[in-house]
């Protein structure tokens, strides 16, 4: 649907015109303009201190290149990443996502929503994202070892613990932090909190491993409760098999839940007997190995090649946790035609603007990634206090405090769509809420 407010309609022309070859972003911020119209309409004094333009424009932008050696003695050359996009409220943070498909359209688009998901955790972060085009499957631990240090050679000019803390994403795990973590010491020869999802030995927090899994239900439980629903006896489908796929099947079937399917980027499984996680994370956290060995110790269960399929499994609940874009319009039909009733993401972006359209055409409950997700980044923040203050907290002290930051989150967003006329519509409540925010700050810190 076009924009109806003319400023923000004739600025994403702008924002289209200048960052072209850059579709994900694009929509990235075509989706936040969308939710931001009744604000542009009430906010004259935002639009006069010029916050809309500033904030679809990162405040840097940095591209490098990282050569390593691989393991028969040929020179790799890969592109690096890190966009600085916001620090209106605190210093850029954001994951590092080593995948081949990164090219700076995806770190944009994943820098300008971690400003948004960044500023509903409630904690002082600002916005930024980076990464590369390469691909730690396959590699040895030597050649992983020996690009990250490469990585972190050039990106210790950019951050430090006040000024830009990066962590995790797809492809960058405990280990990928510890290399870069032990070379951006050994270069300043600084011991401090520039990265966060660090090992527990060297100043990790509990609960990081699993915080965006974990609040990522936490966000579903508090949005079906107001809904009058529940985790409880309720059939699951989870796409992705890393990270978050694998936190968010263990706290959903805490919470009575069924979890029938994980995936990865060559196929999926179904187990109708519900998965069996243990077995899933000696696959890919230990072994790193493809998902479809899963039916080799479960041969009832059934393995299908190919991602999109694991959508037509019907399911009450749908969490996908994998990547951009992975649930077209048509995938949203068929999942809304089988009875799936709640949508909720934990993967940056997962759905494309068609598949938004049809969840809403069927009232489905719609939990947007930049609220559902931001568990994650939110344990990182309070990786970063304990990290200042040197002390640890134990496990339950942080799980509890996560617990509380996502019921907070969903409040926020409930109540921004309820006072701006979109009752029960998460996604411009989370848009609104994320926005306003730093939005005041941007403003009151004038034309920076
Ligand atoms: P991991 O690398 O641990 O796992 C990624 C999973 O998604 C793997 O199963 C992978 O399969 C699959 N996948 C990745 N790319 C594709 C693709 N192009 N097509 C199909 N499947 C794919 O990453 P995370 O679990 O950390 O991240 C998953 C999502 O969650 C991402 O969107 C990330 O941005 C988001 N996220 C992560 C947070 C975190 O704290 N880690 C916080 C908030 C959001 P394969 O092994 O075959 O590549
Ligand atoms: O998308 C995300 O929020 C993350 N990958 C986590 C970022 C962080 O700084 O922990």
């Amino acid at each position: 649907m076009a924009l109806q407010n003319k400023y923000l309609a004739d600025l994403l022309e702008t924002v289209k015109k200048r960052n072209q070859g850059e579709p994900e972003f694009i929509q990235a911020v075509t989706e936040v303009f969308t939710s931001l119209e009744p604000v542009a309409e009430k906010r004259p004094d935002l639009i006069e201190a010029g916050v809309f333009e500033r904030i679809v424009e990162p405040e840097r932008q940095i591209i490098f290149r990282v050569p390593w050696v691989d393991d028969n003695g040929v020179t790799q050359v890969n592109r690096g990443f890190r966009i600085e996009f916001n620090s209106a409220i605190g210093p850029y943070k954001g994951g590092l996502r080593l995948h081949p498909s990164v090219y700076i359209g995806i770190i944009k688009f994943l820098g300008f929503e971690q400003i948004f998901k960044n500023s509903l955790t409630t904690l002082p972060m600002g916005g930024g994202k980076g990464g590369s085009d390469f691909d730690p499957k396959g590699k040895s631990d030597g050649e992983v070892m020996r690009f990250c240090q490469s990585f972190m050679t050039e990106l210790c000019k950019h951050i430090g613990p006040n000024t830009d803390v990066p962590a995790g994403d797809i492809g960058t795990g405990a280990r990928e932090i510890g290399y870069m973590f032990g070379q951006y010491k050994r270069l300043r020869n600084e011991f401090t909190g520039v990265l966060t999802g660090k090992g527990l030995t060297f100043g990790g927090s509990l609960a990081r491993t699993e915080a965006t899994g974990y609040g990522v239900c936490y966000f579903a439980n508090e949005m079906l409760k107001a809904n009058g629903k529940s985790f409880e006896g309720q059939t699951v489908v989870i796409s992705g098999s890393g990270n978050v796929a694998i936190y968010a099947t263990q706290k959903a079937t805490e919470l009575g839940a069924k979890v029938v399917a994980l995936s990865d980027s060559n196929g999926y499984i179904y187990d109708e007997n519900g998965i069996d996680l243990a077995l899933v994370k000696q696959l890919k956290e230990v072994e790193r190995k493809r998902i479809k060995e899963y039916v080799t110790v479960h041969p009832e269960a059934k393995y299908t090649e190919g991602c999109s399929g694991i959508w037509t499994i019907p399911c009450d609940i749908a969490l996908p946790c994998a990547t951009q874009n992975e649930i077209d319009g048509e995938s949203a039909e068929t999942l809304a035609k089988n009875g799936c009733y709640a949508l909720v993401e934990g993967s940056n972006m997962p759905s494309t603007p068609e598949a938004i359209d049809v969840y809403f055409e069927n009232n489905m409950l719609y939990g947007p990634a930049k609220a559902a997700n931001a568990g994650g980044v939110a344990v990182s923040g309070l990786e970063m206090s304990q990290n200042s203050e040197r002390l640890s907290w134990t496990f339950e002290d942080v799980d509890s405090r996560l617990h509380n930051i996502m019921k907070e989150i969903f409040k926020s967003c409930d109540e921004a769509a309820k006072e701006y006329g979109m009752e029960g519509n998460y996604m411009a409540g989370a848009n609104i809420a994320g926005f306003l925010k730093v939005a005041e700050a941007m403003k009151a810190q004038g034309c920076v």
